[in-house]
């Protein structure tokens, strides 16, 4: 199917033109690379990391908010144009920035370069649904033997389905919990070209499986909310996350109308 017939309503993901030139893209990874590897041009550290220099070279890399740690990754979030293509295509009259992630995938040993079905709203109890949505760009091509994030079509509409996790890698075993309730789901791949995007709804169930190829597979992954977004009023560990907001270095706004 045609990648521009998907609708971000209706289907819970869709995808953009090419927004980022080669070269931007290109000097984003580079930047990326440098903090995998510890290096903060900025002088701040991203809020979280999963993976620290010294460890398995074939497993899936992530960290948490690498824009506070370089210019050029900043630079490439906060860009004019992707900032109306975000409004755009999500009826927006605001985007603001509240969080991003790198997850670069080198070549996958065994299922270490898995990230089982999830849906980014799981993870954030002080958001409600509405007006939360991820933007994926590709800083390398995405193909689809290189791991490519897979989103199950319309299951934004689905009810929640519990033992589905980023962190589980045994996707076999979800695979089988998701047939229990939706027999005929379909599955589709982000194939993307460098500087290509993909965006997906807080309730879409995505994953992706390990990367067959020798290079890299690399995205940057930019959650946004829009004007519709909703704060949850939460007591305890996560009551006050949401403050950062408040501060435009770390929680941009990339697109006002
Ligand atoms: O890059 C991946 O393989 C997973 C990304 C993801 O879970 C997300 O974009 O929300």
């Amino acid at each position: 199917m045609n990648k521009k017939t998907y609708c971000l309503n209706k289907d819970g993901f869709c995808f953009l033109p090419k927004i980022f030139s080669d070269r931007e893209s290109l000097l984003a990874r580079a930047a990326l690379w440098d903090v995998i590897n510890g290096k903060y041009e900025t002088g701040r550290k991203p809020e979280n990391r999963f993976w620290q220099p010294g460890d398995d070279p074939y497993s899936i890399i992530k960290i948490d908010k690498p824009h506070l740690c370089n210019k050029v990754i900043w630079n490439l979030i906060t860009n004019k144009d992707f900032g109306s293509h975000l409004a755009q295509n999500t009826n927006a009259k605001s985007v603001q920035v509240w969080h991003s992630q790198v997850v670069w995938k080198p070549h996958s040993k065994n299922n270490k370069g898995n990230a089982g079905w999830h849906r980014d709203s799981q993870y954030w109890p002080f958001w409600t649904c509405d007006g939360l949505f991820t933007a994926w760009i590709a800083l390398s091509n995405v193909s689809n033997k290189s791991g490519p994030v897979r989103f199950l079509r319309g299951s934004n509409h689905w009810n929640n389905i519990n033992g589905m996790d980023f962190f589980n890698q045994n996707i076999s075993d979800q695979d089988k919990i998701i047939k229990k309730h939706h027999k005929n789901q379909k599955i589709v791949d982000a194939l993307l070209k460098i500087g290509e995007i993909s965006i997906h709804t807080s309730q879409t169930y995505h994953s992706s499986i390990g990367n067959k190829e020798k290079k890299p597979r690399i995205g940057m992954v930019v959650h946004f909310c829009t004007d519709k977004a909703k704060r949850i009023p939460l007591e305890g560990e996560s009551s006050n996350y949401l403050d950062q907001l408040k501060d435009h270095s770390i929680a941009p706004i990339i697109y006002k109308r």
